[in-house]
């Protein structure tokens, strides 16, 4: 079977880290996560996270190394995360519910949406490198 990749981007700027607040679907409505989407047919993930950056929150960014593990996810998708540079823009909420900056001193209280929660280690680290 074909796998398929979720990808997420990891954005910090003056030690905060960018996250959204999911809308959909309801067992997720109101959680944080690192913002991203599915990789459609004929694009990498890097393009993919081009993309969905552009359409989610009116941002151009470049994304940089891999963190943290791969999570396996239903329907044979798998979620990666990266390190991602904010080229330009400021990020607004076109698809989620919010957005927020959040520091590591933060993030453990944030209720992040249960997969991203494994990249707790390497995102407060990212932080507090930055
Ligand atoms: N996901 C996650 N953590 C993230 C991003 C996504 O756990 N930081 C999960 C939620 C979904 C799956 O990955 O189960 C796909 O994510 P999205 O629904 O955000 O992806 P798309 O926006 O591409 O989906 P669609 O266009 O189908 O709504």
């Amino acid at each position: 079977m074909n796998v398929r990749v979720v990808v997420a981007a990891a954005i910090v700027v003056d030690g905060r880290l960018l996250l959204a607040q999911r809308r959909r679907p309801a067992e997720l409505e109101g959680l944080w996560e690192l913002p991203g989407g599915k990789v459609e047919a004929g694009e990498t993930p890097t393009d993919a996270l081009r993309r969905e950056l552009r359409e989610e929150l009116d941002i151009e960014t470049e994304a940089g190394e891999r963190i943290g593990v791969e999570v396996p996810l239903a329907d044979g998708l798998v979620l990666r995360a990266y390190l991602t540079e904010l080229v330009s823009g400021t990020p607004r909420a076109l698809d989620h519910a919010a957005i927020g900056w959040f520091s590591a001193a933060e993030l453990p209280a944030v209720d992040l949406v249960p997969n991203d929660r494994m990249w707790l280690p390497e995102l407060e680290r990212a932080l507090r490198a930055s």
